[in-house]
């Protein structure tokens, strides 16, 4: 009989429904090695919290993370709140032995993520942590890494890496906790540059050395929230504006290990572009394109194709043969946002269950912490800007 893995949900809003929908759904689709069971929904508001459970199918609420960690009959905590108690959760639950999936940017500061990381290494034996950087398992994405893993492209020379959403461009849409730094850490830049970080680092399996960075924050003050909605929400008419304090949109250029160049946009103001998670490498062989608004494609051009019918060619990723896929649905017929997430909770289960340390986990989340540090210094250093001659 295959054992229950007891799932704690803190947080409940638009990445908690995405889990614990991940949650229900991967066992019924894929052949898991443990049953998880969505056993306990946590949020701030005891209100709020029943309604969550109720709506997403788990049996019990609770508004006291701390009490919900100390229970003997939880496996596993799940961390979908704000980045302003990720530390706090995945370190109390890492010490009880409990494993922990913590959704991305890890922390708000490289020293809360080292503390983080390190609590998962002094875990229990056989405890495991992992950071919900989900893209890596979209499909499309899946099958990019395993076509650069096998030379087809050949010697990466660039990373071409984009994040492009636009919910932030009303000058009005109201202060969310996103652009707090207290809570949020930074921006653009971790909320969804964070992505772009671990997506190259992945596919190119080389990490990036060097940064030279611009951050950009349009917007500086925005009128406080009445209710949150989704990514945004609703002030009240003529509320007052309180500051922002993260970046709106950040640019960088990247130096990987290999010498492979990389240059990055973050940013929620590219208008029309509602969730364009972009990347591009070119190898001395062949390169390859993904958009996730396109996310059940992948583009791939072979430098070896015959003169004549060279071009990038695009690859519907929803063949049996291609990661994930087979369990759902027949060729074609393509899947959704909510999907990556389910694999997610595929992979994560199947790694305690084989005594493996899921991928990416605490050590993986830090190395990612390290570039957005390193991008907010170049930021911030006076000497990063050469003036153009003339620019007045
Ligand atoms: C908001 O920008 C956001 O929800 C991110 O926080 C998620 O990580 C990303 O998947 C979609 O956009």
């Amino acid at each position: 009989m295959t054992s229950t893995l007891r799932v704690a949900l803190v947080g409940h809003a638009f990445m908690g429904r995405a889990h614990a929908h991940a949650w229900r759904t991967a066992p019924r689709f894929f052949d898991l090695p443990l049953d998880p069971e969505l056993t306990v929904v946590v949020g701030r508001s005891p209100d709020r919290a029943a309604a969550a459970a109720a709506e997403l199918g788990a049996a019990e609420w609770s508004d006291d993370w701390r009490a919900v960690v100390a229970r003997p009959d939880i496996d596993l905590v799940d961390v979908c709140a704000p980045g302003d108690i990720h530390a706090d959760v995945a370190i109390a639950a890492l010490r009880a032995g409990k494993h922990v999936l913590c959704e991305k940017p890890l922390a708000r500061t490289v020293a809360e993520a080292e503390r983080m990381a390190q609590a998962a290494r002094a875990a229990p034996v056989g405890t495991r942590a992992m950071c919900g950087f989900s893209y890596r398992r979209t499909p499309a994405l899946a099958y990019a890494r395993r076509l650069v893993e096998d030379g087809r492209i050949g010697t990466v020379r660039h990373v071409r890496a984009q994040y492009l959403q636009d919910w932030l461009s009303d000058p009005d849409a109201p202060l969310t906790w996103r652009l707090d730094k207290e809570i949020a850490g930074s921006g653009a830049l971790g909320d969804i540059g964070a992505h772009s970080v671990d997506t190259a680092q992945w596919l190119v399996g080389e990490p990036i050395e060097a940064v030279s960075a611009q951050l950009r924050t349009f917007v500086g003050s925005r009128p406080v929230l009445a209710e949150q909605r989704g990514l945004g929400g609703r002030a009240d008419t003529g509320a007052e504006r309180g500051p922002v304090t993260v970046d709106d949109a950040v640019a960088f250029t990247a130096s990987f290990g290999s010498g492979a160049l990389g240059v990055f946009e973050a940013t929620r103001f590219a208008l029309g572009r509602r969730n364009a998670n972009r990347i591009e490498v070119n190898g001395d062989r062949g390169s390859i394109a993904f958009d996730f608004e396109r996310m059940n494609e992948l583009e791939l051009y072979d430098a070896s194709d015959a003169d004549g019918v060279q071009g990038f060619r695009r690859i519907q990723v929803t063949e049996p043969v291609h990661p994930y896929t087979g369990n759902w649905w027949p060729a074609g017929h393509g899947l959704g946002y909510e999907h990556v997430f389910t694999h997610q909770v595929v992979d994560l289960v199947t790694a305690i269950a084989e005594g493996r340390q899921p991928s990416p986990g605490f050590d993986e989340a830090l190395g990612v912490q390290r570039v957005l540090d390193a991008v907010e210094r170049s930021a911030a250093s006076e000497s990063i800007l050469t003036p153009v001659d003339g620019a007045s």
